[in-house]
Parts: structure tokens; C-alpha cells; sequence
């Protein structure tokens, strides 16, 4: 059976090179929300009712974990799914992403999460590093205009420079940050222009520590991917031009078969 993974939009598809480089033999349904992005800024009773019938759709499809592929609703909505749903693992971003940077960070690092403004006015990530080591300096900032500039695919170009200056500029400077946490699926596809301006900075990408968490879960219920009866399929809920772009841009260098299909909820 297939793994569901979902996301507001297009971020939810920078996890699926990494569960396709570790776990080759998985099948995805993917489905992205790209007919009611973005989640980030919208009212946390919103994006519970969109996410209890993604989640609905997905099982109708026999999947057999769920993983949130998005900040915003494993912030938010995780307990809640968990409990409509507590026939199937539902695994969310925060908590590996948490445990990763609590195992890889010490001492003298100093620590930025960004993330939407759900994500970042929820707490979840500081609550999550916080609780396994109290001690890390922690920063938190929501960078809301990343995302839909993002599923406009404005990314290399000076409009997307100027905006990674205007949040990230004093926000790293103030709190002498050295790490940064991408706390939105989103923003992988922002990471080497963030590289390039801000070169000292190290950066961490949840993606790998979630398709970990995906593999130790998998392992655990013996449930890895034995037939291959189910194919990978990507839907999204307004199948449009930027979904399609972006799909290339992100598979470019796999030879995955994408089949696309428009969903009306
Ligand atoms: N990709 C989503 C996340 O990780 O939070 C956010 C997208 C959005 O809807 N703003």
C-alpha cells in the first residue's frame, strides 16, 4: 500500500526526492491544496477542516501512513488527525525536525526556525527542541510572503532576494544566529539562494529526518512496500501550470512517473 503524504500546496514535494532515494520501493499519494493555499496565515479551525478531508481522501485510498508534509497543519492539527484517524500512523514534520536539531546542535549554537505565522505563533517547534534540550538558544521568525511568491515559482530572482533580506537580514544579525532551521516545507526550494546570501549560515532541512522517522515506523509495524500493484500518484486540488513547473523542477533528476490528477474536494 501507498504512503499519503500531504501539504497546502507544492512545499510538501521537496520531502519525496528523499523518500524516493531511501525507501525506492514506496508508492506516494501526494495530494497538495494548491486550490486553497496558503494554510500559513489562515485561521487554525480552517486548516483542520482542509486537512480532516485530505486526510479522508487519503485513506480512502488505502494508504497506509499518513505523513503531514507541511509545518502549518503538524503544528496545529497532528493530535487531532491522530485521533479521527488512530487506525494508521500519521506521522507530522515538527517533532523529527525538533529531535534532529536537539541531536546535532550544542553549546554555542544559536538557533533561527522560520516558518509561516501559524506555525511560528503555535510554538510548536521551540516547545519540541526545548523539551528535549532546554538549554539551546532558539529563535523563532514567520517569513508569511515566502510562500506565495514560492507557488508563483518567483524564486531566483531579486523579488525573492529582497524579501529573504527583509526577514532574514536583521533577524540573523540581532540574535547572532548560526543555524537555520527551514520550519516550512516550502522553503527547501529557497535554500540555495539563502546559501548564497548568507554563506556562514548552516542550514537544515527537516525533509531527511522526517523520511527517517517514515523508515523507523515502517520497520517497526513491518510494513515496507512488498508488491508493486499501487503506482505513485500527485494530485492536487487545482492541477495548475505552477504544480506542473514545479514538479519538473523538483523531479528533474529522478526518473519517477508522475501522473496528475485535479481533485475537487
Ligand atoms: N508548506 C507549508 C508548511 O510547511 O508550513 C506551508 C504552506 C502554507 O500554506 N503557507
Amino acid at each position: 500500500r501507498p504512503i499519503g503524504f500531504f501539504d497546502s500546496g507544492l512545499g510538501g514535494l521537496t520531502c519525496i526526492p528523499y523518500l524516493m532515494k531511501k525507501l525506492p520501493e514506496e508508492k506516494i499519494i501526494y495530494f497538495g491544496d494548491t486550490a486553497r493555499t496558503p494554510y500559513g496565515s489562515k485561521a487554525v479551525s480552517t486548516i483542520r477542516g482542509f486537512s480532516m478531508q485530505i486526510a479522508d481522501f487519503l485513506v480512502q485510498n488505502d494508504v497506509k501512513m499518513i505523513v503531514i508534509a507541511c509545518n502549518t497543519v503538524s503544528a496545529t492539527c497532528l493530535d487531532d488527525l491522530q485521533k479521527k484517524f488512530p487506525q494508521i500512523p500519521i506521522v507530522g514534520i515538527i517533532d523529527p525536525a525538533a529531535a534532529l536539531v536537539s541531536r546535532v546542535c550544542g553549546g554555542s549554537d544559536r538557533v533561527g526556525i522560520i516558518g509561516t505565522k501559524v506555525t511560528v505563533s503555535s510554538g510548536a517547534y521551540k516547545e519540541a527542541i526545548k523539551s528535549r534540550t532546554p538549554n539551546l538558544a532558539v529563535f523563532e521568525k514567520a517569513c508569511p510572503a515566502f510562500v506565495p511568491l514560492i507557488e508563483e515559482g518567483i524564486i531566483q530572482n531579486d523579488i525573492m532576494n529582497l524579501t529573504i533580506e527583509y526577514y532574514l537580514d536583521d533577524f540573523i544579525l540581532e540574535n547572532r544566529i548560526n543555524t537555520l532551521v527551514l520550519g516550512c516545507t516550502h522553503y527547501p526550494l529557497l535554500q540555495s539562494n539563502i546559501k548564497r546570501m548568507y554563506p556562514n549560515l548552516w542550514i537544515i532541512n527537516p525533509s531527511e529526518a522526517v523520511i527517517g522517522r517514515i523508515e523507523e515506523i515502517l520497520e517497526e509495524r513491518d510494513m515496507f512496500a512488498k508488491d508493486s500493484e499501487y503506482e505513485s500518484t500527485f494530485y492536487a486540488s487545482d492541477l495548475s501550470e505552477n504544480f506542473m513547473n514545479m514538479i519538473d523542477r523538483i523531479f528533474d533528476e529522478t526518473d519517477v512517473r508522475v501522473e496528475f490528477k485535479n481533485l475537487d474536494l
